[in-house]
């Protein structure tokens, strides 16, 4: 069984229902079992900013699949919500992105782990320390990465995702 970590972003339509309803399709599928969520965060757009904030958040996932197999999946259950996205870099109904898949390093036409915009993305790295704040990546702690990008207030907590 391998520890897996997932981002999930959405900033078209119902944005909290496209993540709720993502963890449950990615834990409806064999093979995947969801243990830990991140809370919901509302971020300003990188990259392309002239779109709409995204609600970002990150799953802990224990799985039998390979990555290929894990990457299929979560291709599937983006399609499933009807998946749009028109620009590379503009808004999109919902994303899934394999940031950690054990200790492997993987790189191939599909799939790069750990996903390379990883220690630079603060959307990414303040969910995922939320729910594993011992993980390393090259030898730094998240917590390093975290606070060599500084200014974090483009990224603001919405939500725990178990809501009272
Ligand atoms: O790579 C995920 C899509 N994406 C995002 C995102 O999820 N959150 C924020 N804040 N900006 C983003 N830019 C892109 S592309």
């Amino acid at each position: 069984m391998i520890n897996c970590y997932i981002g999930l972003g959405s900033n078209m339509g119902d944005r909290e229902w496209h993540l709720r309803e993502a963890v449950a399709r990615l834990a409806a599928i064999d093979g995947i079992w969801v243990s830990q969520v991140s809370s919901i965060y509302v971020t300003e757009p990188v990259g392309f900013t002239e779109q709409p904030a995204f609600f970002n958040a990150v799953a802990a996932v224990r799985t039998s699949l390979t990555a290929g197999q894990l990457l299929a999946a979560c291709r599937k259950v983006e399609q499933s919500l009807a998946r749009k996205r028109d620009m590379r870099w503009g808004p999109r109904t919902l994303e899934l992105d394999i940031l950690l898949y054990g200790d492997y390093p993987i790189c191939t036409r599909e799939l790069t782990v750990p996903h390379p915009r990883l220690p630079e993305r603060l959307f990414v790295l303040i969910p995922l320390l939320e729910i594993a704040p011992e993980l390393t990546l090259n030898g730094e702690s998240l917590e390093q990465y975290r606070q060599q990008l500084g200014d974090d207030r483009a990224v603001r907590f919405y939500q725990s995702w178990h809501k009272q």
